[in-house]
Parts: structure tokens; sequence; C-alpha cells
């Protein structure tokens, strides 16, 4: 792998540029997830050709500090030796059996362990069919049809969850894609993050309605977007007292902003909650799990069906336990959060040096950059900032040799093997580009 300096450079990157062209003629957009395709910064993507701790190899050698790590999954960085030998052993046995494995029970037992809140969990393939199976089982639980999600909080593509808000604040949604019914869409409530009133109200109309709220506790799918101090409380008051089942939708926070995640942060009790990402150690897994009542109605023990011919993969299933394994160890969130506070510091100090108006928001190892001197609460203080000055920061930074999401609404991460040189490299870059910006 060719030593990054770290320098703004004009990459070659001719290789991935004719990957990318064939990949057109193939794949719809040439990509398999609409957000890697570099449409909201500009320029082509590049094909990764290989990764190692905390660096990312393109197929024209160019090397980056990676700060978007699978999009979360990599608490551990690219390749961690403990986690391949692992998934090797696995896979030597057998990618898959179609049948129940010991792998499963060892993981759901380090999950349900970590979430006191949950009494069993059910694997699934992604983050997305752990938060539609979750939906279905909490309108299963409560026999009623309506759900209340945030705006910007993003839970996956299944097609109840693609609805935006319609006009005002809390209303029914519409579809946010072709393809999703009206009738999914309009069972879906949407009401602004953080506005406690507007949820207060639509709960007091329509509570006896709502089988469930989900949420993300902190909103890492609009930049990184942190509730204020009583909201979360709130949501619960509410859904307790109108038997409303509150999903925490935990797909990124899990395993990140904690070892028990968001909800051990903030110290709140939900009755489900979603997990993926971390938990497979980058290979496809999602769970969701709760309260024995609610998770007992779920197929073979109960009524609600759901399935999934490669759920509880052995292969996947031993990569989680060798994340888990390693990041339930004491001391492990400290340094990497002082790993993370290090970053932040040093990018509100490199942004203030250059005489640009940032706000930078940091949970555990998980943080976003706003370029915008207004707080960002919500969806539409996040789209307020600076798309344009996000894009060229983005291919500035890239050229440099490092890696952030290519879209101002993503959060970034870091992982246990950033070094403090990768972290030193990416301050001055930022400093560096910030300037050459002016
Ligand atoms: P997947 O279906 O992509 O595994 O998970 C959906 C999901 C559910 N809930 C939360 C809070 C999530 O962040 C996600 C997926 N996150 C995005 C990144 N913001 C995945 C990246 C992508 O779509 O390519």
């Amino acid at each position: 792998m060719r030593k990054t300096d770290n320098k703004p450079k004009k990459l070659s990157t001719k290789k991935s540029k004719a990957l990318f062209a064939k990949a057109q003629t193939l794949i719809p957009g040439g990509v398999n997830s609409p957000v890697r395709a570099f449409k909201a910064v500009g320029g082509d993507p590049l094909f990764i050709s290989h990764a190692k701790g905390s660096k990312l190899t393109d197929v024209d050698g160019n090397s980056y500090i990676d700060y978007v790590l699978s999009w979360g999954p990599l608490i551990l960085g690219h390749a961690p030796k403990k986690v391949i030998e692992a998934v090797t052993e696995a896979a030597a046995k057998g990618t898959s059996y179609g049948a129940p494995n010991p792998y499963e029970v060892t993981l759901a037992e380090l999950i349900v362990k970590a979430y006191p809140s949950m009494d069993k969990v059910r694997f699934v393939n992604s983050g997305t069919e752990a938060t539609m199976s979750a939906i279905r089982v909490a309108r299963g639980f409560t026999k009623r049809d309506k759900i209340i999600k945030f705006e910007g909080c993003y839970h996956g593509h299944a097609d109840g969850l693609l609805a935006k808000a319609g006009s005002g604040a809390a209303t029914f949604g519409v579809p946010t894609s072709p393809g999703v019914p009206e009738s999914y869409a309009s069972a879906t409530i949407t009401v602004p993050f953080n506005d406690q009133k507007a949820l207060k109200d639509i709960i007091e109309k329509e509570g006896e309605n709502i089988a469930c709220l989900i949420l993300e506790p902190v909103v890492g799918n609009i930049g990184c977007v942190i509730p204020k101090d009583g909201f979360l409380e709130e949501i619960r008051e509410l859904t307790q007292k109108h038997g409303i089942v509150l999903i925490f939708d935990e797909v990124m926070t899990g395993f990140r902003a904690a070892y028990g995640g968001a909800q051990e942060l903030f110290n709140i009790k939900p009755d489900m909650t979603c997990l993926g990402k971390v938990i497979g150690g980058g290979l496809p897994v999602g769970a969701y799990g709760g309260k024995r009542e609610i998770m007992s109605l779920i197929s073979p023990e109960g009524p609600v069906y759901q399935a999934g011919t490669l759920s509880g993969n052995p292969v996947a299933m031993a990569a989680g336990i060798a994340t888990l394994n390693i990041i339930r160890k004491p001391g492990f969130y400290e340094k990497l959060n002082e790993t993370s506070k290090a970053l932040e510091y040093g990018l509100n100090d490199a942004a203030k040096k250059a005489n640009t108006k940032v706000k930078i928001y940091r949970v555990g190892s998980m943080m976003c950059q706003y370029f915008t001197d207004k707080d960002v609460t919500d969806l539409p203080s996040a789209e307020s900032s600076d798309t344009e000055k996000f894009a060229g920061y983005f291919r500035g930074m890239l050229s440099c040799g490092i890696n952030f999401p290519p879209s101002k609404f993503e959060a970034f991460f870091l992982s246990s093997a950033h070094t403090k040189s990768d972290i030193e490299n990416t301050i001055r870059c930022s400093y560096d580009i910030l300037k050459s910006m002016r």
C-alpha cells in the first residue's frame, strides 16, 4: 500500500473511472447503494482494492485514512486480525447450514447481556429487515396500524418508512419514493425531530391508533443530531402512557455510542431495539429484540411471520462475536472516545484558524461537521448547512488522502485502528483545505 503523505494532490483514478463506466452498464447508477455514487459531492466514486486498519486503498493504488468504515460497522478498522481469523475458521466449517448453529446462540447471548431492555433477539440480514420486522411485530402486538417516525431519521428502505411529512408539523406521511403506495405512507406519521410539542399534540390526538414510534436516538442520517435534554424522556413517557411500542433504531448507535448503545448513554429503556452494522463486524447482520411479551409473538413461537434464508449465518455470526469480544473489554470505549474527542477538538480548531464557520457534533465515536454557524437540531437546520462548501471540502480532503462520507447528511466514524498520526494528519489537512477554500 503506497504511504500517503496526506498532502493535496491530483489523484490518478484511471482504473476507478474505467470500472465505474463498466459498472454503470451493469448496475443501476454503477453502485449497490446510492450514497456511494458521490452524487452529493461530485466526481466519480473510487473502487476499493483492499483495506487494512484505518486505511483504504483504491484500485489505482491511492490510500486514504477512512472515516466511513463501511458506514459504521468497522469499529475495529478494516480486516482486524481476530475477526478475519474467526471468519476464516467459521467459513472452513461451511458457509451456511440452513439450520440453527452455536454461533447464533453465542451472539444472541452477548447482545441480550449488553441490552437489558432485550429479553430476546432475532437475527436478520440488514438494518432494513430489522426495522421492518420490528414494526410488524409492534403492529401485531398492539393490533394498531399507524406508526410515528421523525423527519430526517432513516430506518432503511422498507416501504412504510420511505415517507416524509406532508405540509405542517406532524402529518400523515407522503411517499418519498415512487413505488411506495399512498396507503403505506399514509399510515406513517412524521414529526420534526426534537419537537416535543408537535409530538405531544399528535400523540394526544392519535395515540390510541398508533402501534409504535421508531427513532434514531441520535440521528446519524442527517449528519449527527443529538436529542435535546428531556426529549427522549418525553418520548418514553408519552409512548408508555398511550400503549405505543417504543422502538430505538440503534442500527448505527448500537455498540457505537456506547457498548450498550444510546439507551445506555441516555438511560432510556425502549420496548424494542433494532441493531446492525457493528454486530456483523462488516458482514451482513441485522437484529431486532425486545421484551419477552412482544418477542413471543414472532413465528414460530407466535403468529407474526418473519423469516430469512441466511439469518443467523454462521460466518456472519462469527464476525460479530469476534468483534464484540474485543470491544467489550474494559477501556475500549474510553480509548476510542478519547481519539474521537481529539479529532473533534482538532477539526474545530482548524476551522477557527481558517476562519470558517462549522458546527461539529459528536456522540462517542460517531460525529459530523456541518458548514454553518447555526445550531443543528433537526432536518431543516441540517439542510440549511452549506452543501457546496461540504462538497468542496470532501473533494479537497480526498485529494489529501482522507476519506469522509460523500454526503453532508452522513455521520463519520472512528475505529480503534485510527492512530495519533492519522488524527494529526486529518486535522492538518482540514486546516490546509479550509484555508485553500477561503
Ligand atoms: P441497512 O439496511 O443499510 O443495513 O440499514 C438501514 C439503516 C437502518 N437504521 C439506521 C439508523 C441506519 O443508519 C441504516 C443505514 N445507514 C446507512 C448510512 N447512513 C447505510 C449506508 C447506505 O445506505 O449505503
